[in-house]
């Protein structure tokens, strides 16, 4: 329990990081245009996902202790469900389902993390929704189960991006399970894609279980081989891969058919070897929130890179401009200057010889064209110069090594979108302060998210201890809203 505790309170306290720490600049400049913790702030995810009827919602009734989920022959639910724990039930009642909401509430409702899903429109809200449970299995975490991918014409009728859906959910997960049944492995391919796409390769071997399900139908053990060959020869056919991503091979002994006589027998011979892996699988669920931690730690630092980077650039664009206009106004001055003497001579050469006349017509005629210079030349020359480098925004920064060329990939198109829209209209002197502040505090969530990581991986379930302490000191430091210059010393004394 206290191992659970721990993990909870961790869990909440990198939110907070990320919510005070990161979000505020994150939105300011355009990183994001949610806030970063939007996705991550839920409780931990299991995300299953598979071909219709490869038995999805009978291997979550399964765990949840009940039938909570419709289940049936051919495509039976075409809804996306969160299943998550309701405290307020009563937790020695039966099993049931004791609330439901719709994915309208769902979607707008700020206290959970699907707000990035609006955007698929009315279709997908009404084929949206969460229920809540009183099954222990949920206690520390949701699960989602999806509608059975189709072949992918049919997937065009659905009224909603459906490989985006699934990205976007494999995003907030912190465990994807993708289910296959004995018949059908093909019709993966591109949900595959799209989690492979939206997933970090950083954390995509973690985060993904493959499960081959309904095992208990193959006649035999030979035909189970021969089942469990044709997925492994499927996945690294998707997978492009030549080594076999770990699959676990499983069944819902309460939805597979009482076999009698031959059958059973022959069932028999291979399926309880195979108990264990139902409950490995089991385990490694369970442990999503503790995963969900190392993605969280992972996401802090990849993010908190990025976002450096990305600030990095802002900063440098704003430098650049600030030499190229200071020598733009001292060609300017020169240029105006000359055009003084200019002016200055064909008085002379109109015979007005007065010192006065002479010296405030020049000077008239050179403010005259300073003013010319700054209002319409620079301008033209700036606005060259800011597409000049929305061209080639590689000249923001130096990608010096691997970590320096991932992070600047992953910013580039951002940089060039935000100075195309923006045009560095941003205070230098404000972005370099919040740099520096966003540096500092990185490197001290980082290590002291490290250290509290390994601190959970030495606790033990059944250590009992009081930790009412904040984990994160960083927490202790509050920023106002805005990063004022107050926020800044606050950070500076404290840290
Ligand atoms: N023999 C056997 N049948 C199963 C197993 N799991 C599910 N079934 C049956 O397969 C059918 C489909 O199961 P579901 O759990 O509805 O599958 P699903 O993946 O949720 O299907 P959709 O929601 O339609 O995509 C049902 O009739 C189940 O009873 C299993 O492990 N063994
Ligand atoms: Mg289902």
């Amino acid at each position: 329990m206290y191992r659970e505790n721990y993990i909870n309170v961790l869990r909440e306290e990198i939110v907070e990081t990320v919510a005070n720490h990161l979000s505020p600049a994150a939105v300011k400049y355009g990183y994001s245009e949610m806030p970063l913790e939007t996705n991550i702030k839920w409780r931990p995810m299991v995300l299953i996902i598979g071909n219709y009827s490869s038995g999805k919602s009978s291997l979550i009734n399964e765990f949840l202790g009940a039938d909570l989920q419709d289940t049936g022959q051919a495509p039976t639910d075409d809804s996306f469900t969160v299943l998550t724990y309701d405290e307020a039930a009563d937790e020695g009642e039966r099993i049931e389902v004791t609330e439901e909401r719709d994915g309208k509430v769902l979607l707008n409702d700020p206290e959970y993390p699907f707000s990035t899903l609006r955007k698929q429109g009315q279709r997908f809200a009404a084929h949206f929704r969460l229920k809540k449970s009183n099954s222990p299995f949920l206690k520390d975490l949701a699960i989602i189960d999806t509608p059975g991918m189709l072949d992918s014409v049919t997937e065009r009728d659905r009224g909603y991006d459906y490989q985006e859906v699934i990205g976007d959910l494999a995003q907030k997960a912190g465990l994807v399970l993708v289910l296959f049944d004995a018949h059908k492995a093909g019709t993966i391919r591109e949900a595959y894609k799209s989690i492979r796409e939206t997933l970090s390769a950083a954390t995509f071997e973690d985060r993904v279980i493959f499960v081959l399900n309904r095992i208990d139908e193959c006649s035999s053990f030979n035909d189970l081989l021969r089942v469990y060959g044709t997925l492994c020869w499927n996945l690294s056919q998707i997978t492009g891969r030549k080594d076999i991503p770990m699959i676990r091979l499983t069944y819902s002994p309460n939805a597979a058919p009482k076999a009698t006589g031959a059958a059973a027998y022959r069932k028999a011979e291979y399926l309880p070897l195979l108990e264990n892996q139902r409950e490995d699988l089991k385990r490694a669920i369970l442990d999503t929130p503790r995963r969900q931690l190392d993605h969280l730690a992972s996401f802090v630092e990849i993010q908190g890179e990025r976002m450096i980077h990305y600030m990095e650039a802002l900063s440098s664009f704003r430098e650049q401009r600030r030499k190229f206009r200071l020598k733009k106004i001292l060609t300017g001055t020169v240029a105006s200057l000359f055009f003084g003497g200019l002016a200055a001579l064909f008085i002379m050469m109109l015979g007005l010889l007065d010192p006065m006349l002479l010296g405030g017509g020049s000077g008239a005629a050179a403010v005259l064209f300073m003013l010319f210079w700054m209002t319409y030349i620079q301008k033209r020359q700036e606005a060259g110069f800011l597409q000049s480098v929305v061209a080639d925004v590689d000249t923001l920064t130096d990608v010096e090594d691997q970590t320096r060329k991932d992070s600047w990939d992953a910013v580039r198109e951002m940089v060039r979108k935000h100075l195309e829209k923006e045009k560095g209209g941003y205070s230098l002197f404000d972005l370099k302060r919040e740099l520096t502040a966003l540096r500092q505090t990185v490197e001290q969530a980082s290590q002291e998210i490290r250290e509290a990581m390994s601190e959970v991986a030495a606790l033990s379930d059944d250590e009992d201890a009081d930790f009412d302490i904040p984990i994160l000191s960083i927490n202790e430091i509050s920023r106002p809203v805005g990063l004022g210059e107050e926020y800044y010393q606050s950070f500076r004394y404290n840290v």
